[in-house]
């Protein structure tokens, strides 16, 4: 009588530093032995040619989530979490947005209620604070941090999200008194905002310009500043969606004077230029995204940082909008690059991408790949060892790659809500066939077997880089000195 209810034998796995020959014995929604030679389970899976991979995770993607301007994503957390398993993740981290004024204990438990409603898969998520009352910050956050949700995401533009320098030195106390990670959508508003009127007034407002807007300077001004803000309290921070070569350099420059900058990019800044958004008409109205595509160069960096450890995770930073007046377009053809909705469909393609110009483009070894598809994902956000690695009592969340099978993309065959792909006619080499989540094979043969609401929250734990209690800097303990008063307020 075999002890397994699963298996998958005779592929070769991997984990964040090595690829091995070995079999997934699977109990229930745990695997219990990773071995060669093991028996079949009553369900067994043959793996041989194939990579034998954790499943994805992606900790950046918007679900049913109202944006700054005001837009709700196409994608419910039914439609986003079949969208994901299809693309081999098997746990997505959305995020719960606080708009201003709002309670956020209110907010995260609404959201929570959609989640445990829908999602086919594991799931957590962040908050998004634009809060720093009282009640926000010494109260409903810290009982959040304290019930699994271990990071959050603040913003240095849009008006109605965007926290000022003081603000946000305030929520960065939090942090690091509660060892949560701190996530920051690094932009200098007032750059962006004077520019952003002088193309107006111009006559610029095609989806175009909106690049020329959010130009990169004012990426690596607000990378390096918050970075500067959080050696205050010696604090992490993650930088999401990095796609300028400077805001890459302005996190290597805080990287080596010792400060705990982490960052992440995402798919489309790896495949996709300003070239794609010069379109007739709106249609470049399909790849505005903030901070937005840049050049030929911004994307060797982006692959550079990655291979270097620089940056950390790759993310999709799905932001599903209808490309109508729901969506991408509130004004129809008369719609400028301000108003467009901000961001891109990827949560299905994006491991595809990183596997297909990464690992079959020699640029990342498969290692490489897990860790920044799933491993670090797990680390940076407090998940790991319980996913991120195929391990013994680790969640079973395996995705089953063929490297070698050839797809070309197109809207029509994802499962999304969106209504196109920005990556619409790619031919992407390597493709995840079956996806096993939490023991369950959900993915198989181009077909879903997951109920809505079969996915599972995940409480997390302290994130990695937060784990380690730091000495204090001389600038902080000068601080401390000179006005300890101040900083016992924050904590
Ligand atoms: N920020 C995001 O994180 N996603 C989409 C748009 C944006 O500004
Ligand atoms: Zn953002
Ligand atoms: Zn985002």
């Amino acid at each position: 009588m075999t002890d397994f209810d699963l298996t998958i034998r005779g592929g070769t796995v991997a984990d964040d530093s090595k690829t091995f020959s070995a079999d997934i014995g699977i109990k229930g929604d745990l695997i219990t032995a990773v071995q060669p030679g093991l028996p079949a389970g009553r369900r067994d899976i043959d793996a041989r040619g194939r990579l034998v991979l954790p499943g994805g995770i992606d900790t950046h993607c918007h679900v049913e989530q109202l944006s700054g301007m005001g837009r709700m994503t196409a994608d419910d957390w039914y439609s986003a979490s079949v969208s994901a398993a299809f693309g081999g993740t098997t746990c997505i981290v959305p995020f719960a947005a606080q708009h201003r004024g709002k309670s956020l204990k209110k907010v995260a438990a609404d959201y929570a209620a959609l989640a445990a409603e829908k999602s086919v898969i594991d799931y957590s998520y962040h908050v998004i604070l634009t809060g720093t009352d009282d009640v926000t910050l010494r109260e409903d956050l810290p009982e959040l941090i304290r019930a699994g949700i271990t990071s959050f995401k603040v913003y240095m533009t849009y008006d109605a999200l965007k926290l000022d320098d003081y603000q946000m030195l305030e929520v960065l106390a939090v942090a690091a008194r509660e060892k949560a990670l701190c996530m920051v959508h690094a932009e200098n508003t007032d750059m962006i905002r004077w520019i952003t009127k002088r193309l107006l007034e111009q006559g610029m407002g095609a989806p175009k310009y909106h690049a020329v807007s959010h130009f990169d300077l004012a990426e690596a001004e607000a990378t390096h500043r918050v970075a500067q803000l959080s050696r205050l309290f010696e604090v992490p921070i993650l930088i999401v969606h990095v796609s300028a070569r400077e805001a890459v350099g302005a996190i290597q420059m805080a990287r080596q004077a010792g400060l705990q900058v982490f960052g992440e990019t995402c798919s489309h800044y790896l495949v996709l230029t300003t070239d794609n958004m010069d379109l007739p008409g709106t249609e470049g109205a399909k790849f505005c995204c903030s901070p937005p595509l840049r050049d030929k160069a911004a994307q060797d960096s982006l692959w550079k940082a990655l291979k270097q450890g620089t940056l950390q995770v790759l993310s999709s930073d799905h932001a599903p909008y209808r490309y109508d007046e729901t969506g991408k377009l509130p004004y129809g053809p008369a719609t400028t690059f301000k108003d467009v909705a901000n961001g891109m469909p990827s949560l299905e393609l994006r491991l595809a991408i990183l596997f297909s110009e990464g690992v079959n483009k020699d640029r990342l070894t498969v290692p490489e790949f897990v860790a920044l598809g799933s491993a670090n994902h797990a680390r940076m956000y407090g998940m790991y060892p319980r996913k991120g690695v195929l391990a013994v009592d680790a969640d079973a969340d395996v995705a089953i790659w063929d490297p070698d099978k050839e797809v070309t993309i197109s809207a029509s065959m994802l499962h999304d809500r969106a209504g196109y792909t920005p990556f619409e006619g790619m031919t992407l080499k390597g493709w995840p066939e079956t996806v096993v989540s939490a023991g369950r094979v959900i993915v198989e043969n181009g077909n879903l077997n997951a109920a809505r609401g079969s996915g599972r929250f995940i409480a997390r734990g302290v994130p990695e880089p937060c784990a380690t209690d730091r000495e204090v800097s001389t600038a902080a303990s000068f601080f401390r000195s000179l006005s300890n008063a101040k900083l016992k307020g924050a904590s």
